[in-house]
């Protein structure tokens, strides 16, 4: 999801082309105002933090563009991607290494397992209709399977 400091700084193209050119494939995007209900359980895991509060009033302050990829090993080559939690502790080449220097403001989350993709897209995806079920004219010259 490319959270609000993202959209609003004009990285959705960039953000979005990273993970195309990576060989990931979307099956799900929408521009979309996070009710405050979905933000915290969205985050239930660190409502006791001191941040949580702050955090979630900054999800739902403007747009987020919530995206499901699918690809070989998507969680994981997400979140290399993605970088550390604190974009001063992210790699160079990474989406906060590159484009965040504040940990409130990282301009992107990523599910960090299979079991969290599933729940958070349960969370944020109105259901099936929202996500398209189709394949890429992906040839044996371009992917292994
Ligand atoms: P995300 O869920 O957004 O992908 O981030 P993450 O897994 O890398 O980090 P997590 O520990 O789940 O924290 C969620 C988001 O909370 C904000 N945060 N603020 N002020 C702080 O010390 C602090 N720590 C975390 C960050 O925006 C982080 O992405």
């Amino acid at each position: 999801m490319i959270k609000p400091d993202g959209v609003q700084r004009g990285y959705m193209g960039e953000i979005i082309s990273r993970f195309e050119k990576k060989g990931m494939v979307c099956k799900g995007l929408k521009t979309f105002m996070t009710p405050r209900e979905v933000a915290e359980e969205h985050y239930k895991d660190l409502s006791s933090k001191p941040f949580f509060g702050d955090l979630c009033d900054y999800i739902c302050s403007g747009p987020v563009v919530c995206m499901v990829w699918e690809g070989p090993g998507v969680v994981k080559s997400a979140r290399l991607m993605i970088g550390a939690t604190n974009p001063l502790e992210s790699a160079p080449g990474t989406i906060r290494g590159d484009l965040a220097v504040e940990v409130g403001r990282n301009v992107i989350h990523g599910s960090d397992s299979v079991e969290s993709a599933e729940r958070e897209i349960a969370l944020w995806f109105g259901g099936d209709d929202e996500l398209l079920d189709y394949e890429m004219c992906i040839k044996p010259w371009v992917r292994e399977e």
